[in-house]
């Protein structure tokens, strides 16, 4: 008996809490949501936190089917389903955005973040949601952006301590010009290739090396196939959460609500979970059996010098306007 009312008072507690997302105008829906990493990795976890959410939230009306290592396809594969209408929902680096949207090339200047905080107060400020709503002429919907991270060297060959060592090394890049350039510049043999090929890339030896946050180097297994890996820093990735604008247009207001608390939510814990995971993911790589360098001061500032070009080049595609934003913005948050 007892127990029959402290079902009933469950029951009644779970359909109270319910009802809001019951009143709203939503319907039930099936979001297929793609990312490139391991569901064991920072982009996983917080791809699940989104799934979470949305569910909570839309009391479970909205259903995320949560698709990572890359098994909807590479991020642009990903990208053209999306604009097509043939998939809903992904998550993925603001580099293979930039041939849809220039604009996306100002994250990939090199050294323009000097930490994560840094990068939040731009990238949720106007310059970073301008840059967003860009996507929207081309057929996409950005959410939020998330942290990929700082990006360092691995190879199999040496510990890079300078640009020298970088000459003739066969390098992977993102599928983007300006990873391109910056690393032809500094003198290795970029390669561009999908994220989604690299680790045999890797493994066969097509390419010597890459470039990605200790995160992914770790939650790839990259460390089982390079040997070495350099602390650069040489540039902060941001990942963005986009939804398909065919798909997104089609939504209630109340179902847009819902995801965009959800990203919201996502946001601030994949950001904290990426942070604190990148500091005990280089004592694991170590561990692991790689061979660490820090690249110094001087070596650093020479990349820097060597590269500074492809500052002038971003730009030129991105426009004065944000270009100098993003400038002032860093000039006043450094002040403080
Ligand atoms: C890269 C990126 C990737 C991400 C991921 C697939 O090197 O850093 O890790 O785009 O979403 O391609």
């Amino acid at each position: 008996m007892k127990l029959k009312a402290l079902f009933l008072a469950a029951t009644l507690a779970a359909g109270a809490m319910a009802l809001p997302a019951q009143a709203a105008d939503i319907q039930t829906r099936l979001i297929r949501f793609g990312y490139g990493l391991n569901q064991d990795s920072n982009q996983g976890r917080a791809v699940q936190v989104f799934a979470d959410e949305v569910a909570k939230l839309s009391g479970g009306k909205m259903k995320i089917r949560a698709v990572g290592a890359a098994a909807l396809g590479s991020d642009v594969q990903m990208q053209q389903a999306l604009i097509g209408g043939a998939q809903e929902m992904m998550v993925g680096s603001t580099a293979t955005l930039v041939g849809i949207t220039p604009e996306m090339a100002l994250w990939d200047t090199p050294f323009l973040f000097n930490s994560g905080e840094e990068a939040d107060q731009v990238l949720d400020g106007k310059t970073g949601q301008a840059i967003m709503h860009k996507l929207e002429d081309k057929g996409l919907v950005g959410l939020v952006y998330w942290e990929n991270g700082f990006r360092n060297l691995t190879n199999s060959q040496k510990p890079v301590k300078g640009p020298e060592d970088l000459s003739g090394l066969k390098l992977r890049v993102m599928q983007n010009n300006v990873f391109l350039e910056t690393f032809q510049r500094l003198g290795a043999n970029a390669v561009p290739l999908p994220f989604s090929e690299l680790f045999t890339a890797l493994e066969t030896k097509t390419v010597d090396g890459q470039e990605n946050p200790y995160n992914t180097i770790l939650s790839s297994k990259f460390y089982e196939v390079q040997k070495y890996l350099s602390i650069t820093n040489h540039v902060y990735s941001p990942w963005i959460v986009t939804a398909s604008k065919k798909w997104w247009d089609g939504l209630s207001a109340d179902e847009r609500d819902v995801l965009l608390k959800a990203a919201a939510v996502s946001r601030d814990f994949e950001r904290k979970d990426t942070r604190a995971e990148a500091d005990k993911a280089l004592a694991q790589l170590k561990a692991d059996g790689m061979q660490v360098n820090t690249v110094s001061p001087e070596a650093v500032q020479k990349m820097r010098e060597t590269i500074a070009p492809v500052n002038a080049q971003i730009e030129k595609s991105v426009g004065p306007d944000l270009w100098n934003a993003v400038q002032t913005q860093l000039k006043d948050i450094r002040k403080k």
